[in-house]
């Protein structure tokens, strides 16, 4: 059996040269190479060489383990652990020159499904601001050397939020009614732009939570640990997990809270 610390320092190292590979390709020009669900939904040749680089390093260090990432898809591996991986979320950011981006790596244990697997490791590094947010399970969450706590109690002025849209246009409305249900708590709502980061940063502290509806798996996978780690609850749906249909991260008060004011939208049972 793998220790999580090895998965976890194997992340660390991959992710590193994974992410100062999408820093030079950036620095070159970004060319979107297509598009994906919808026109806004795009893909970059750097979103599938770093993905490349990444699905290698992988199966030279660990070919026993399954793969799922955004860009090259799923293989189910025999060892019981699979590496979820977005190799660059928040692609848009990255294709407009905003710096808010991230390799995200996690190592799972169990079945490749996010409603059922336990997260051994997880890492979100913005190669841009050199910020590395990393966790092994029952180790707590860091940026670099220092851990990290979720708040616990978000201030009388309301809750500093952030939230996310799909890149369906038709998702557009339900999503900015949402918002307004949710907007009652909040001190103010951030639209970072990359899940990966808006779940670091709901761990270190810099978000008191953080809502989406239409996440994949590679999106939250990594950041979900960090949060987890950081003494901060992470849901949603389907199944109360992390999921397509919502996926919700705060510190406990502030998670039930954020929950109601979703009302269905983050119940099993009304979807
Ligand atoms: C994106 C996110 C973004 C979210 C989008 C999308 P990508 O990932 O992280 O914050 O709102 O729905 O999933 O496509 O940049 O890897």
């Amino acid at each position: 059996m793998t220790a999580a610390s090895d998965l976890h320092d194997l992340a660390v190292d991959i992710a590193c040269e994974a992410g100062q590979l999408a820093h030079r390709r950036r620095s070159e020009g970004v060319h979107v190479a297509a598009t994906k669900t919808a026109l806004a939904d795009i893909v970059t040749d750097a979103d599938r060489e770093v993905e490349a680089l990444i699905r290698t390093r992988l199966s030279a260090e660990r070919p026993d383990d399954g793969f799922l990432g955004e860009e090259s898809g799923a293989e189910r591996g025999t060892s019981g652990i699979t590496w979820v991986v977005d190799p660059i979320d928040g692609t848009v950011n990255y294709a407009y020159g905003i710096p808010s981006y991230a390799v995200s790596i996690a190592a799972v244990e169990g079945d490749p499904d996010p409603s059922a697997w336990t997260a051994l490791a997880g890492i979100v590094f913005n190669p841009s601001s050199g910020e590395l947010f990393h966790a092994t399970r029952d180790a707590g969450a860091w940026l670099g050397a220092e851990r990290l706590a979720v708040n616990a109690e978000p201030s009388p002025a309301g809750a500093l939020l952030a939230t996310g849209f799909g890149y369906d246009p038709a998702t557009h409305a339900p999503n900015l009614e949402r918002i307004s249900r949710v907007m009652p708590i909040a001190r103010d709502l951030r639209r970072i732009g990359a899940a990966s980061l808006d779940l670091a940063f709901v761990a270190a502290g810099r978000l008191d939570g953080y809502f989406e509806r239409g996440l994949n798996p590679w999106d939250h996978a990594a950041g979900a640990l960090l949060v987890e780690e950081a003494g901060g609850r992470v849901g949603g749906a389907p199944h109360g997990r992390p999921g397509k249909r919502m996926t919700v991260a705060a510190g406990a008060v502030l998670y039930d809270a954020i929950v109601a004011q979703l009302g269905a939208d983050a119940r099993d049972e009304d979807g």
